[in-house]
């Protein structure tokens, strides 16, 4: 086991303690060790061979010998005992948002409730209120989750898929099997939640490639095995569909099996209008095959433009590539700055200097810092006296540096009744904001656009941070008419941020294409927390690609000056209007 998969285990032992009711200590004390063992620099190998894992704050004596068991043999006897001890349906219904260990013991204790169906019967004939300190809301509360449960059931967020497309294709390219190896489906449109893994292999040896696919590492059970296409179970939960077709087959199939269906329906009917025939083996004029070696000569051959993977949703994406041009769309270099990264000040885990080092080092031209506003106390808000130092810590920084700049922001608060988390002298102090929305998440639609709207009266607000706060397959976000929002976001000269945290991706590319045509510019920003949070940026990018966003749609292409002067315009348009 690597240090991910044991920190997990760690993470696990700690809940079914909670579960088991033991003291809050030792189960503190596994959330650390797994917190602990996480942060630690090095690989697990490393770091048991230098350290013995001694003296690393948080791992204690107890914990030690349980994580050396867990790297030697892969898995854990402790572990073992006590999940044998706890009946399954009882462990499923974690996956609830909003129910957590102790709850569903109290419940399952009570009312014999052990699994999901059962919890959600037992809400609905109304038996949770009678229980110390559950009641009608929080009953309401979990049918809700149930019902976004069932929804989203066997989603899967996209870099956790993209790894393991990504290894499965790296193997197959390995054997030399295979002339052509890509990833199709909703994972080559980068999507942002996926159902499964779809790989397409152009070979002359379909049956030793099948063969080969299900006896990779981490395929746990094979659930079809046909001439083209072979589908297994991967470990982790994620199916993985293999097909294999002629190298003359590929472009036509890599085409078919990137999809969307919707895309391909479009495009069929656009085929069928020029009198060919399209699937997935191919393009006929009759019974002659139209010759296409790639998906560019595809497009041409129905007198389109070629459509990138990101935007074939149907989408206007077919209607648009009639007129000829391929759209240009952003790319990760492109970025010359990020927005919204949180230090030690708050959150985040590092100091202001080292993450505009890292910054600096992956070759951006500025950062904006952005901790949290005094209101967020759970996320160690920051009060007038703490902001002051922090702006004095980044003037002494950006002195280090001629060609490379720190802004001053804040991730402020969009208090419910719409005012912003710090007065205006104090929001006068920074160079920009990101203004955003963690508390009172329930609202109707009404309430949830008039607070956002209100707060982008104020001059001083900059980029609305992750609009809707959903999170990818926990949970729903507030309900905001989004038209509205980039309407007066567009009035104002006020950003909305691309949150390019996996689990955010938050605007929606859906609602991308109306920004964009109101010239409201998008911040692909990371949230990071931590140096790892860079890494999400590609992610934010994918999901603006999919919204078409070009080099000009996006805040963070202009410099650091042309940022300041998007500021200050912003700030003296609605000055004006007040
Ligand atoms: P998902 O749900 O995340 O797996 O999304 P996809 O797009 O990967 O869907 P999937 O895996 O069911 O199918 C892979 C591709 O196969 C899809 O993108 C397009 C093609 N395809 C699947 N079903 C249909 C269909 O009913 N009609 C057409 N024209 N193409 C289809
Ligand atoms: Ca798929
Ligand atoms: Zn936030």
């Amino acid at each position: 086991m690597d240090k991910k998969a044991v920190s997990a285990l760690l993470d696990e032992i700690a809940v079914l303690l909670e579960i088991k009711g033991e003291s809050p200590f030792k189960t503190i004390a596994y959330v650390k060790a797994a917190r602990a063992l996480l942060d630690h620099p090095g690989g697990l190998d490393e770091i048991i061979r230098e350290t013995g894992l001694k003296g690393i704050k948080g791992i204690g004596d107890g914990i030690r010998p349980r994580i050396i068991e867990m790297h030697e043999t892969g898995h854990c006897s402790y572990y073992d005992e006590l999940r044998a001890s706890i009946p399954d349906g009882l462990i499923d219904m974690l996956r609830v948002p909003g129910l957590g260990p102790k709850r569903a013991k109290q419940i399952y204790d009570a009312l014999g409730v052990a699994s999901i169906g059962e919890l959600l019967y037992a809400c609905n004939e109304n038996r949770l209120v009678s229980l110390p300190g559950l009641g009608p809301k929080y009953q309401q509360k979990l049918i809700e989750s149930i019902a976004f449960l069932t929804r989203h059931a066997g989603r899967f967020l996209y870099p956790d898929a993209l790894a393991e497309a990504v290894r499965l294709r790296t193997l197959v390219i390995e054997s030399g099997l295979a002339s052509r190896v890509e990833i199709a489906g909703s994972l080559r449109r980068k999507k942002e939640t996926v159902k499964d893994i779809d790989i397409l292999v152009a070979t002359d040896e379909p049956d030793r490639v099948s063969d080969l696919f299900v006896s990779l590492p981490g395929v746990e059970s094979v659930t079809g095995k046909g001439p083209t296409k072979t589908s297994v179970t991967l470990a982790s939960g994620i199916a993985a569909d293999l097909r294999t077709v002629t190298p003359e087959q590929y472009p036509y199939a890599l085409h078919h099996f990137t999809g969307s269906a919707e895309h391909n329906t479009k495009m069929r009917g656009r085929a069928k209008r020029l009198g060919l025939k399209m699937n997935e083996y191919g393009l006929y004029r009759g019974e002659e095959i139209v010759p296409c070696e790639s998906e560019e000569d595809i497009f041409r051959a129905l007198g389109l433009a070629y459509i990138q993977p990101e935007l074939r949703e149907d989408m206007g994406e077919v209607e648009a590539a009639e007129s000829g041009d391929t759209p240009r769309l952003i790319e990760q270099s492109d970025l010359v700055g990020l927005f919204h990264m949180h230090s030690r000040y708050s959150d985040g885990k590092d100091e202001i200097a080292e993450v505009a080092e890292a910054a600096r080092s992956r070759g951006y031209r500025y950062i904006g810092i952005t901790d949290h506003s005094k209101t967020a106390a759970y996320a160690g808000g920051l009060k007038a006296e703490d902001l002051q130092r922090q702006q004095a810590e980044i003037d002494a920084v950006n002195q280090k540096y001629d060609e490379f700049r720190i802004f001053k922001g804040a991730e402020v608060d969009i208090l419910p009744d719409g005012t912003l988390d710090y007065p205006e002298e104090i929001l006068a102090t920074m160079d920009f904001t990101v203004c955003s929305i963690h508390s009172k998440f329930r609202m109707t639609e009404e309430e949830a656009t008039a607070r956002v709207v209100k707060a982008m009266d104020n001059p001083y607000f900059t980029i609305f941070g992750h609009p809707t706060g959903r999170l990818l397959l926990a949970r729903e976000g507030y309900p905001l008419n989004m038209k509205r929002v980039i309407d007066a976001a567009a009035e104002r000269g006020v950003a909305i941020e691309l949150n390019a945290h996996p689990q955010r991706l938050d605007i929606d590319w859906r609602e991308m294409h109306y920004a964009r045509e109101r010239g409201v510019k998008i911040a692909i920003s990371p949230d990071a927390h931590a140096l790892t949070g860079f890494d999400d940026v590609v992610y934010g990018v994918g999901i603006a690609r999919k919204g078409r966003l070009g080099p000009a749609d996006v805040l963070n292409t202009l410099t650091a000056g042309q940022f300041m002067e998007f500021v200050s315009a912003g700030r003296m348009k609605r000055t004006r209007r007040q």
